[in-house]
């Protein structure tokens, strides 16, 4: 995961310290170690490492402009421990994109009134469905009861694939026919809950383009009558910027309150988490990591900074 990034980080921390050790030798207590001048060039060389891993061009200047901030000018701390320094920089730099709001996933679930709506939206192909089986198992596992809609009408195969799902899970699934009404399948899946006492409704939605006008005042209708208490934006890491256009357009046609990243474990980038955490302003909940119904980790802002920092391969 994120080695390129990560080697990156690696190098502008190694490249700094080179120049602080060569300087340090030279300059008396007191004196700037290092002035802008110094880090021009470095800077430059992480701002173009950062674009080319996919981290949103606005992140990226707020990222560079934090971390010359912590650097110009730290002359006594730079002989304790150069490395380490450096990496801070880095590290506050990058936890700072994340300081939206939080969400506990399963403190909102547990203190929602049931049933609780969460609607699933996203282009195709990025892990939707896969992700409603995921947060499925895992609300099984902590006791709630599931029903699943299958508010993907657009496409054909699209119900089979969710029932596939819910008979590996033992959970029901409301559907209509196709080309039916996806509002209407949601408000039919909600009464069914709140008729058999259910948890929580997790809705299927047609993947769809955030260009397709259509599709997209399909989905304004589903969260107008059915008022969801969650909308989550799926996508996937490996769609870098796409992506963060997408989270955009989405939370402006009819407002996100969070988002899933999937197949975290195939990019070897990185940078997507943080820029969709930084243009949405809402927060991550889990990352994909693999195509099995377990492969779901919560997210965790100083997690992914800890792996894009660390030495070794994760
Ligand atoms: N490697 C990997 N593959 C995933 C992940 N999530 C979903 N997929 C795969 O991506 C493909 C599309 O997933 P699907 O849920 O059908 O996407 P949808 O069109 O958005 O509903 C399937 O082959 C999934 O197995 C993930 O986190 N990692
Ligand atoms: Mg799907």
């Amino acid at each position: 995961m994120f080695d390129k990034l990560r080697k990156k980080l690696r190098d502008f921390t190694k490249t700094i310290e080179k120049k602080v050790t060569e300087k340090g030798k030279a300059i008396l207590e007191g004196e700037k170690i290092l002035a802008d001048k110094d880090l021009n060039e470095p800077l430059e060389e992480l701002e173009t490492a950062l674009l080319e891993s996919d981290v949103a061009l606005s992140v990226v200047e707020e990222l560079i402009s934090g971390v010359r901030e912590e650097l110009v000018g730290k002359s006594k701390k730079w002989s304790v421990d150069t490395g380490g320094l450096v990496k801070g920089a880095i590290r506050d730099a990058l936890l700072n994109v994340f300081h939206g709001e939080k969400l506990d996933f399963e403190e909102f679930v547990n203190t929602r009134d049931k049933p609780v709506n969460i609607v699933f939206v996203g282009v195709n192909g990025t892990g939707k469905t896969t992700s409603i089986a995921k947060v499925a198992k895992k609300l099984l596992g902590s006791g709630h009861s599931v029903v699943l809609a299958s508010a993907d009408t657009y496409r054909a195969g699209a119900t089979e694939q969710i029932e596939e799902h819910a008979s590996n899970l033992g959970i029901k699934v409301i559907k209509h026919q196709y080309g039916a009404d996806p509002a209407a399948v949601v408000y039919d899946a909600m009464k069914y809950a709140k008729a058999n006492r259910k948890d929580v409704v997790l809705a299927d939605t047609a993947g769809r383009m955030h260009t397709s006008i259509n599709l997209m005042e399909q989905l304004k209708k589903i969260c107008r009558v059915t008022k969801p208490d969650l909308v989550i934006f799926v996508d996937e890491a490996v769609a870098g910027n796409d992506a963060v256009e997408r989270a955009k357009k989405f939370d402006e046609v009819v407002g996100i309150d969070a988002s899933i990243l999937t197949k975290v474990d195939i990019d070897v980038k990185g940078g997507t988490a943080i820029s969709i955490a930084h243009s949405t302003s809402k927060p991550i909940l889990f990352l994909g990591t693999g195509q099995g119904y377990e492969d779901m980790e919560p997210f965790n802002a100083e997690w992914l900074v800890d792996q894009l920092l660390s030495e070794k391969e994760v």
